[in-house]
């Protein structure tokens, strides 16, 4: 595999998962592979999961890791061609990919949705410039449209915890007072959609993702009769998609409560705002699957730089 950038790189899903439980009981059982292999970690956003989990992943495969929090200390970034560089912009992708792709054999980039230019997002300006202009691998930590790196981890998770032919997974928009990407919402819909279950959406009214994306997924506006007889309810927030960027709701009555949730399991990426997303009786239960969900997160990222690095060698 030459690059991570979405679900759709992943050939076989249950193939992967499979793989990834097996490096969960054997962390460092290819520890030779990344011998004398550098990762860079490039942030131009916040975090804490993705960044400590991609880090963990490349040590278990002896890797060396060099982290760079871009969005602060980096030259602001051109994309555009043939720009007159005169604004605010210091560098071109065109020569910060190249020189980083000589200190690197792979690099990971976190750049999240401005959720103001839905065009921009939508173009991937940030991801694709690094997949144009880089002559290494590149893995997508939380681009503008995609988090693949989460949505496998919460593969794992829901493997792990499934007792049934065909559970039903529930995604439901919870309220926030910010507003936030589509990213992670987007990605566990595609990764959904490539296994067998009974797959339900929930949201207010209005409140629809990119329908490129969620193709024939089955949506209820109705919350509660959306988790009727759920075996997974999976939480995100995302703002509005067709008044891009807009919090259009922040409706407590969407909040996950014990109540609702009767017999299901909670997901959620993090970080979780608690009593506005999920209320605290929920997270603080033995049906919370969050703090496994990050561990699996180790194990996602493992999973690609090690495919990665085979396809190095
Ligand atoms: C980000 C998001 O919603 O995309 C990152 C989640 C992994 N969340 C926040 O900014 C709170
Ligand atoms: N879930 C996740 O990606 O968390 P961070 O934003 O803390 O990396």
């Amino acid at each position: 595999m030459k690059n991570y950038l979405s679900i759709t790189d992943i050939d076989s899903l249950p193939k992967w998962v499979k793989e990834a439980r097996s490096l969960k009981i054997n962390p460092v059982a290819h520890k030779g592979l990344g011998t004398n292999k550098t990762i860079g970690l490039l942030f131009f956003n916040n975090s804490l999961r993705t960044r400590l989990s991609t880090q963990k992943a490349a040590m278990n495969l002896g890797m060396e890791v060099m982290v760079m929090n871009f969005g602060n200390e980096g030259w602001a970034l051109e994309y555009g061609d043939g720009t007159i560089m005169d604004q605010g912009t210091s560098e071109h992708i065109k020569e910060a990919a190249q020189v980083i792709s000589q200190y690197c054999d792979i690099i990971a980039i976190r750049a999240f949705a401005s959720l103001t230019d839905k065009a921009k997002d939508e173009s991937e300006e940030v991801l694709n410039g690094f997949k144009k202009y880089s002559t290494v691998p590149i893995v997508n930590m939380e681009s503008s449209t995609g988090h693949p790196l989460q949505a496998l981890a919460d593969a794992i998770t829901l493997a792990e915890h499934n007792t049934k032919d065909r559970p039903k997974v529930v995604l439901s928009w919870a309220p926030h007072p910010k507003a936030l990407p589509h990213a992670v919402a987007n990605s566990f819909v595609q990764m959904m959609q490539l296994q067998d279950a009974e797959f339900v959406i929930t949201h207010p009214e209005g409140y629809e993702l990119d329908p490129n994306i969620t193709k024939d997924a089955s949506i209820e506006y109705d919350q509660k009769k959306a988790f009727e007889n759920a075996d997974f309810v999976y939480a995100k927030n995302w703002s509005n998609y067709s008044n891009y960027g807009m919090v259009l709701n922040q409706d407590p009555d969407w909040m996950i409560t014990k109540d609702k949730l009767g017999g299901a399991k909670f997901m959620h990426c993090l970080p979780v705002r608690r009593n506005v997303i999920v209320e605290d009786s929920v997270l603080d239960s033995q049906q919370s699957l969050v703090i496994e969900e990050a561990n699996n997160r180790t194990y996602a990222a493992q999973l690609v730089l090690k495919k990665i690095l085979e396809d190095l060698e």
